[in-house]
């Protein structure tokens, strides 16, 4: 059983039962003129989170470990937009309105895409979820269940929003979460570093937290073994 260096302690991963979960890697949080930028944000930031993610992946795939995206974003007729979440922050560009890479967070148009660098294989199923939570009116749960999955690998933007919320909700449904600091992002450096010490203060109250590249040993030591 690979032992990955973490805190507060030691991950003990499972990879029969531990899928890797990307969240929200999508043009119009990484990318100019996308929602991320429409909020007063320099996407910029979250650019660092990129590589590692690109090499965990890699060795998620060679390993044959179960791989998930997610995107957050909503149906064209914006039904399953909550009107707070629209008027929230008074953007002068709100979801469904046409910015540089179409209708922001909207489903279909191109900033929803995952960006190129990160493009899903065939076969890794993408969940689309209309809230920060990747459990909030999905079937995340459900694609967890059917593989035995009990153990998530956590990347993706942004470390205090869509990253904790998700993890949050997995732990409440009896996940082992281990969040990878250098595969998570925020626009706010200062709500990285709090995002992260939050899930692993207390013994680990959601979970753990580590490096890619301990994962990647781990997994690469089992696929060559
Ligand atoms: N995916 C995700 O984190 N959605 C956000 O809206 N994040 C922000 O930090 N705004």
């Amino acid at each position: 059983m690979p032992l990955i260096e973490a805190e507060p302690y030691p991950f003990e991963l499972m990879p029969q039962c531990a899928a890797l979960l990307i969240i929200d890697m999508q043009r119009d949080f990484l990318e100019p003129g996308g929602f991320g930028e429409s909020l007063g944000n320099d996407v910029g930031l979250l650019r660092r989170t990129i590589a590692p993610i690109q090499a965990v992946l890699a060795a998620a795939r060679d390993a044959g470990l179960t791989i998930i995206h997610t995107r957050e974003g909503h149906r064209p007729d914006l039904a399953d937009l909550p009107a707070a979440k629209k008027a929230r922050g008074k953007p002068a560009l709100a979801i469904g309105d046409r910015g540089a890479m179409g209708r922001l967070l909207v489903r279909g148009e191109p900033g929803h895409d995952i960006i190129p660098e990160l493009r899903p294989l065939p076969g890794e199923p993408i969940v689309d979820k209309p809230g920060k939570g990747a459990f909030y009116a999905t079937d995340l749960e459900a694609i967890l269940r059917n593989r035995s999955i009990r153990q998530l690998i956590v990347c993706g933007v942004t470390t205090e929003v869509c990253v904790n919320t998700s993890v949050r909700e997995a732990n409440d449904r009896g996940y082992d979460c281990l969040v990878l600091a250098d595969c998570v992002g925020s626009y706010f450096p200062e709500f990285h570093q709090a995002g992260l010490a939050m899930i692993k203060a207390q013994g680990g109250i959601f979970g753990w937290v580590g490096r890619s590249q301990a994962v990647i040993a781990a997994l690469t030591e089992r696929s060559t073994r």
